[in-house]
């Protein structure tokens, strides 16, 4: 159908965070064998890819972003052999598996830091990113951890301080070492060699530190209620030009292999988030674009993003869309259960890849975390002011009975209040259930060029409203959206044969709509222009 696209551009990727999708033996927490389990539901739900949050050996401070070992499986989460049934299982189904890079930072248990703390003069030791303290004693500079505090962490067998972006127990690597470098595509050949389609890079335009370690300047803009790493901005720690040249060779490793993706996370305004494609865009593929993340529920701003963005990318450079992941609240919380189905038709229509977070087509909520239950060492840092991202980490609802399916012990992190209504068995059982519009959009997509990877152009907006078009060859889409709860009505361009495909309500499907349409409150329309 797409001829020579690349197998990405047409695809939907579907973020399991594989503590919470299924356990598989009674641990409560879920894994490997319980992804494979339910791979026919992913199946029927209609995506392409799976990105899997890490699941590599790790003392799990950070869940598995601290890495002990990048090429073994934790225990937690199976074997290498329970891996090799899964990529097998899900190729078999034609689903593609992505999995999560972290190459920051490792955890100090990796026997890389291990070596590297253990003498000033080890082989290792300039493999993490070590430094005197100041003149006076202390930190070598103000450099502050995303999860609070000085990102320099004394220590005293060597009467040094290393550094680290994020948890003491996660060292940064030195990407300026070019044994680093080669280490990591080392990293990346084992995994590409069992036949993964791709990687998800944690943290990617934090690599490279400045050379002098300079102070990072105040930020004038901080207030308090924010995280406290914000009272600096991070001019000196991340987003430097040389981090461009260390990506652009992780990216010629993926491609010593055919047909793999490269996708960047990375956090930041949308004119330095679009130079992660690389020059002549050997960057990554997708630097991943979380704008719709922050975004105020209000048409114009949806539509000036969506503008800015278009706008911003370079020459053939692929477009992508991300509605929650495992660090952000859930969309069903920021905009309530009802327009959570309108924000699903946004992310499915949009134009380039989208990435749907588990759950959120069940429109899992956003889950009150008691203080005792708190897992998350983020919140345990710097806590009160609302970072915690266990609410948005709680178990996937399956079905009505024990523990929603989840698993038959007590699972990590407590259950959504709503598990007994809302989960898989109960909503694809329910025409009109927020799961079977991501089913009819996901199988709209498949079956219409014109959504998957026509062009965008905008139609109309204004505060309540937003029309796009998607168009490709003589297929042509209309898109609507009510963001708000009240009844709108849009004049269509005159001589329009439209029909509506899929509405946010089921019961309008196939619906002809006249000269003016109508769209209730919390409603979203997908119209066929083209059909007579
Ligand atoms: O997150 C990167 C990141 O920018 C975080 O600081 C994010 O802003 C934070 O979680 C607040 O929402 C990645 C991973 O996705 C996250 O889970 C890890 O904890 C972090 O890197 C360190 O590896």
């Amino acid at each position: 159908m797409n001829g020579s696209r690349p197998w990405w551009e047409s695809a939907v990727i579907y973020q399991i965070y594989p503590r919470s999708f299924q356990d598989s033996d009674d641990d409560g927490i879920g894994d490997l064998n319980g992804i494979t389990e339910r791979l026919p539901y992913l199946v029927d739900l209609g995506v392409d890819a799976i990105w899997i949050s890490p699941i590599f050996r790790s003392p799990m401070k950070d869940f598995g972003y601290d890495i002990a070992d990048y090429i073994d499986i934790d225990p937690i989460f199976g074997t290498i052999s329970d891996f090799d049934r899964l990529v097998a299982a899900a190729h078999a189904r034609g689903i593609k598996v992505i999995l999560d890079f972290v190459p920051n930072h490792s955890s100090d248990q990796h026997a890389w830091f291990v070596e590297s703390r253990g003498s000033r003069n080890n082989p290792k030791r300039d493999w993490y990113i070590w430094r005197d303290p100041a003149p006076g004693g202390g930190p070598p500079n103000n450099w502050l951890s995303e999860f609070g505090g000085s990102a320099w962490e004394f220590d005293p067998t060597t009467a040094q301080y290393y550094y680290h972006a994020f948890l003491n127990s996660q060292p940064d690597l030195n990407w300026r070492n070019p044994q680093v470098v080669e280490a990591m595509r080392e990293v990346l050949r084992f995994w590409l060699g069992k036949g993964v389609d791709g990687f998800r890079a944690d943290v990617i335009w934090h690599l490279i530190k400045d050379a002098q370690f300079r102070d990072n300047p105040l930020n004038p803009d901080y207030h308090a209620g924010r995280p406290p790493n914000e009272a600096l901005v991070p001019l000196y720690t991340t987003d430097l030009p040389e981090v461009h040249d260390v990506i652009a060779t992780l990216r010629r490793t993926i491609d010593e292999f055919p047909n793999r993706l490269l996708i960047g996370e990375i956090y930041l305004p949308v004119e330095r988030l679009v130079a992660y494609y690389g020059r002549d865009l050997g960057g990554v593929h997708l630097p991943f674009n979380f704008a719709l993340l922050n975004v105020r529920w209000d048409a114009r701003c949806i539509q000036s993003l969506i503008a800015e963005y278009e706008g911003s990318l370079p020459e053939g450079g692929w477009p992508n869309w991300v509605l929650g992941n495992h660090d952000r609240p859930r969309i069903a919380g920021r905009v309530g259960a009802r327009q959570a189905t309108v924000a699903a038709m946004l992310l499915l229509t949009l134009r380039g890849t989208p990435t749907i977070y588990y759950g959120d087509e069940l429109g899992m909520p956003q889950v009150d975390i008691s203080r005792e239950r708190v897992r998350d060492p983020f919140e345990r840092n710097v806590p009160g002011i609302g970072v915690g991202r266990d609410g948005c980490r709680t178990p996937m609802q399956w079905e009505a009975g024990e523990n929603a399916g989840f698993t038959a012990a007590e699972p990590w992190l407590p259950l959504a209040n709503d598990w007994r209504s809302n989960n898989v068995a109960e909503l694809r059982g329910d025409a009109r259930s927020i799961l079977n519009l991501y089913r009819r959009l996901l199988r709209l997509r498949k079956e219409t060029p014109a959504l998957s990877v026509g062009a965008y152009r905008p139609y109309a907006v204004d505060e309540d409203l937003l029309a796009y078009y998607r168009e490709l060859n003589d297929e042509r889409l209309l898109i609507v959206l009510n963001l708000t709860d009240r009844p709108q009505a849009l004049k269509l361009e005159e001589g329009a044969h439209a029909k509506i495909l899929v509405s946010t309500r089921a019961e309008r499907d196939g619906e002809r709509v006249p000269g003016i349409v109508t769209i209730v409150g919390d409603e979203g329309l997908v119209i066929d222009l083209a059909s007579r």
